[in-house]
C-alpha cells in the first residue's frame, strides 16, 4: 500500500463502532467468533451500528429471494447473539443511500494501484478475473464508505478484513489531503480479536472457514442442528498425534491448532488453558467435549433465530427503524462531503 502522508490533525468527533456482515449465506462459526460475538460487549461501551451489507452481497450473484431471506437471517443472528436493537442500530445497507453515494465520491479518491493490491479480490475473482463484477473490485471502497459515512472510529472485524481497513484509512486520509479538510474523517481502527481472529476450515487447517466453500462439512453454520454440529466435529480433520499440550506444536499442526482455538474461544478461555486440560487426550475424547460446548453456545442462538424469523414483519420493522436512525447519522456527513467536493445544491 502506498503510504499517504498523514496530517497531524486529530479527529475530534465521538467514538463510534460500525461493522457489517454480508447476506450471502448462512453465518458460520468464523463469522460468529471472529466478529459477531465481539459486537455485543462493544454496545455497552460505545454507540454501535451493525449493518447487513446487502450492497456488498450482490458483488457476486445472489438469487433475489435468497438474498432477502439471508438478509433477514443475518438480522436475526445479530439479535439472537445478544444485540439489542434499541441500543445498537441494526439495519441493512441498501436502505441508507449515503453508502452508495459516498462510495462514488471515495471511488474517485482511491487509486487503481491501491485496489490492485487487495488480496480478497484476487482470492474471490480467482483465475477468471476478467469475468468478476466491477462491484467486487470496488468492494473495499464501498466498505470505506460504510465506515466513513458514520465517521466510525472502531471496526470490529476478523483478520481477513485488516487490509480493507488499512485502505479505508488511506482513502479517508487522501480525501482530507486532497480537499484540505484535516480532521474531517477519523482514521478508523480495526478491532481484531485476540482469539479466533481467523477460524479455519474444519477440513483444511490452512484455509479460512467461509460461507462460499462448496463443502458444508468445512464449517459450522449458526443454523446447524445439534446433530449437524456433532457430525461435523466428529468428521473434522485432525492428525494422528494426540491433542497438543505445548504451544510449540501448534505451528506444524494447523487442524489441531484450529480446533483448540475454536474450543477456547467458545468457552472464553485461552488455548493454553485448553491444552492444560485436554493435552495428550485422543481427538475423539476432545471432540466430545468440543461438541458439548459448541452445542451449549450455538443451540440457544439457533432457537432464538428461528423464533425471530417466524415473525418477518417484526424483523423488517426493526430493520426499518434501524435504517431511519442510520440515515439521520449519515446524512449530515454526506451533505458535508458533497459540499467539500464542490457539488451545488
Ligand atoms: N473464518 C473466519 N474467521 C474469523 N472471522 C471471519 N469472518 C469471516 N470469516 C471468518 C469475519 O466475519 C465478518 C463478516 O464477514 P462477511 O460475511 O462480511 O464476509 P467474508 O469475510 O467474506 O465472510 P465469508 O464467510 O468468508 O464469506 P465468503 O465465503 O462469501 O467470502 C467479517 O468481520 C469477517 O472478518
Amino acid at each position: 500500500m502506498d503510504q499517504v502522508a498523514r496530517q497531524d490533525v486529530p479527529y475530534e468527533g465521538p467514538e463510534r463502532v460500525l461493522s457489517g456482515m454480508q447476506a450471502t449465506g448462512n453465518l458460520h462459526l468464523g463469522n460468529y467468533l471472529g466478529a459477531l460475538k465481539r459486537f455485543v460487549p462493544l454496545a455497552d461501551e460505545f454507540e454501535t451500528l451493525y449493518c447487513i451489507v446487502d450492497l456488498h452481497a450482490i458483488t457476486e450473484w445472489q438469487e433475489p429471494r435468497t438474498l432477502a431471506a439471508n438478509t433477514r437471517a443475518v438480522a436475526a443472528a445479530y439479535i439472537a447473539a445478544g444485540l439489542d436493537p434499541e441500543r445498537s442500530i441494526i439495519f441493512n445497507q441498501s436502505q441508507v443511500p449515503a453508502h452508495a453515494e459516498l462510495a462514488w465520491i471515495l471511488s474517485c479518491v482511491a487509486r487503481i494501484g491501491w485496489m490492485n493490491r487487495m488480496t480478497q479480490f484476487k482470492d474471490k475473482a480467482g483465475k477468471d478475473r476478467e469475468k468478476a463484477s466491477l462491484g467486487l473490485y470496488n468492494y473495499p471502497v464501498l466498505m470505506a464508505a460504510d465506515i466513513l459515512a458514520y465517521k466510525a472510529t472502531r471496526v470490529p472485524v476478523g483478520e481477513d478484513q485488516k487490509q480493507h481497513l488499512e485502505l479505508a484509512r488511506d482513502i479517508a486520509q487522501k480525501f482530507m489531503n486532497d480537499y484540505d479538510v484535516p480532521g474531517f474523517f477519523p482514521l478508523p481502527e480495526p478491532l481484531i480479536g485476540e482469539q479466533a481472529a481467523r477460524v479455519m476450515s474444519l477440513r483444511d487447517g490452512t484455509r479460512k472457514m467461509s460461507k462460499s466453500d462448496a463443502s458444508d462439512m468445512t464449517r459450522i453454520n449458526l443454523s446447524d442442528s445439534d446433530e449437524d454440529i456433532a457430525q461435523k466435529l466428529k468428521k473434522a480433520r485432525t492428525d494422528p498425534e494426540p491433542v497438543p499440550s505445548a504451544a510449540e506444536e501448534l505451528g506444524r499442526r494447523p487442524e489441531a491448532a484450529n480446533l483448540l482455538a475454536i474450543h477456547a474461544a467458545l468457552g472464553d478461555e485461552t488455548i493454553e488453558a485448553v491444552m492444560a486440560r485436554h493435552g495428550g487426550e485422543t481427538f475423539s475424547a476432545f471432540k466430545e467435549a468440543m461438541t458439548a460446548r459448541a452445542i451449549s453456545v450455538l443451540a440457544p442462538i439457533r432457537e432464538r433465530m428461528k423464533d425471530l424469523l417466524a415473525d418477518v414483519p417484526a424483523l423488517d420493522a426493526t430493520l426499518g427503524e434501524g435504517a431511519e436512525r442510520a440515515r439521520a447519522i449519515a446524512a449530515p456527513t454526506l451533505a458535508e462531503a458533497k459540499r467539500i467536493v464542490g457539488f451545488v445544491g
